[in-house]
């Protein structure tokens, strides 16, 4: 086992890993921005090292940096947490030539599953259903308008580079491919220096279900089941939970056994995420994987009753996993708590929190990183807390909800929790009646007066 971890992150999800570091008897470094000194990751590791100004750029994204605060410290493994470093192949590549274990998978994995046309064709290979579209990437306009043809419009344009929507853009005839086209390419090279765009055929109306895999290093790979993640704004997931309203017990057997043959065909190591899209008869798509543990990785702990990071440091240390896949035997919801202003277009709202109470009782888990009087700095993330509540059932999951989020008391920024006040009233939403464009008509006011 490790003695000692760099969390190479900062904010709810670097406190999250240290607290299961201290139950495993693991020494823990933090690493900080100036902006984050009175961070709580900070105060809460065994040892802190400052490693920047407030812009990622020069504290969490140097790299030089990390890698000194573990030369200094003695660190033999770094948790990338979500976002940052966590799914830089390079890094990970550069921590193993440091003999430093990256808590994930290898650089090969994190590289094939980033490229999303070689994804997709791995997942082919491994009989993983995939939406239909280009044999790869598309050399032409010309190239393109015939694909489209065939595949029948409307079509959907996606960056091989991309993932969280950038560089996507949806053509729903030829007469507008060109331009669309065009704007896909541009998109895509200023966002990843790399221009190579692939077609799908674009599926309408669909689901966000994504499934929990954790793969060890002597070949097993299990399912932990899914998550509905079709509560979207702009592509950011604003809720989250399991089991998805849309599920039945024959297509999580039919979606589970995609998920475990696409983690067997890269042989995974570690916790990842496959992402599908699942239409409104039931067709289910691989559409992505996530390599990394992911903000939303509570709701699978509270209904499997697991520790996902402790799993995840162990598969890292090459321990065994002895688990088989595990069925949802309660229900579990997150409300993505952010410091943004949903009567303003979902604006930041940095600041000090004036006063605080966060909510409490049976089935109510609070993870974040704030306190009363903390500063939320303007300079990263602007989710501030998650709230996730568990019950027997997703009626009763809804109603503790509403009771926790009625319980909070928020001074000094503005937050989502009136918007998740609206959307847990509302009729669809609590019928389990939603896809990935609910939000586009979803009106709670947010627009009164304007
Ligand atoms: C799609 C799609 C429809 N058809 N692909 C959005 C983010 C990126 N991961 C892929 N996305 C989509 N791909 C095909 N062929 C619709 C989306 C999509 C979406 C997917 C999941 C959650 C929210 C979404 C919101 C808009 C579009």
């Amino acid at each position: 086992m490790f003695n000692k971890i760099l969390i190479a992150n900062r904010g709810e999800i670097a406190l999250r890993i240290i607290r299961t570091c201290k139950e495993m008897g693991i020494k823990t470094v933090a690493v900080y921005s100036t902006a984050d000194k009175e961070s709580l990751h900070v105060r809460f590791a065994d040892e802190a090292v400052c490693i920047g100004p407030p812009s990622s750029m020069e504290s969490y994204l140097n790299i030089p940096k990390i890698m000194a605060a573990v030369e200094i410290t003695n660190a033999d493994a770094i948790h990338p947490g979500y976002g940052f470093h966590s799914e830089n192949a390079d890094f990970a590549e550069m921590c193993t030539e440091y003999g430093i274990k990256f808590i994930g998978p290898t650089p090969e994995m994190i590289r094939k599953m980033g490229d999303k046309i070689t994804a997709k064709e791995t997942m082919i290979k491994a009989g993983v259903p995939v939406i239909p579209g280009s044999d790869g990437l598309v050399e032409s306009v010309e190239q393109g308008l015939e694909i489209a043809k065939e595949i029948g419009y409307p079509i959907i344009l996606k960056a091989t580079a991309g993932g969280g929507g950038k560089g996507m853009r949806i053509v729903w005839e030829a007469e507008e491919f060109e331009n669309q086209w065009n704007q896909a390419r541009q998109e895509a090279k200023a966002s990843f220096s790399n221009d190579g765009i692939y077609i799908e055929k674009f599926i309408e109306e669909p689901r966000h279900i994504e499934f929990q895999v954790i793969g060890d290093q002597h070949g097993k790979v299990v399912h932990l089941s899914e998550r509905d993640c079709s509560i979207q704004r702009r592509h950011q997931k604003l809720v989250e939970e399991c089991p998805s309203p849309f599920m039945t017990d024959e297509l999580r057997e039919r979606m589970g056994d995609a998920a475990i043959k696409a983690g067997k065909s890269i042989n995974y190591e570690g916790v990842g995420t496959i992402e599908f899209l699942v239409d409104k008869h039931r067709n289910f798509y691989f559409m992505e994987m996530n390599t990394r543990i992911q903000v939303e990785h509570p709701v699978t702990e509270e209904v499997i009753d697991h520790d996902l990071i402790k799993e995840q440091i162990k598969v890292a240390a090459g321990l065994p996993i002895t688990g088989k896949n595990y069925m949802p035997t309660m229900h579990a919801i997150e409300c993505r708590i952010n410091a943004e202003d949903p009567f303003n277009n979902f604006r930041p709202s940095p600041g000090v929190l004036r006063s605080l109470h966060t909510a409490k009782g049976h089935g109510v888990r609070v993870d974040t990183h704030v306190y009363a009087g903390y500063t939320v700095p303007p300079y990263y993330d602007s989710m501030i807390a998650k709230l996730i509540c568990k019950a027997q059932t997703r009626e009763e999951c809804i109603t503790k909800m509403q009771r926790a989020l009625d319980e909070f008391i928020i001074e000094g920024v503005k937050t989502t929790i009136p918007f998740h006040q609206a959307l847990m009233k509302d009729e669809n939403f609590r019928a389990g009646n939603f896809d990935t464009g609910f939000l586009n008509n979803f009106d709670y006011g947010q627009n009164e007066g304007k």
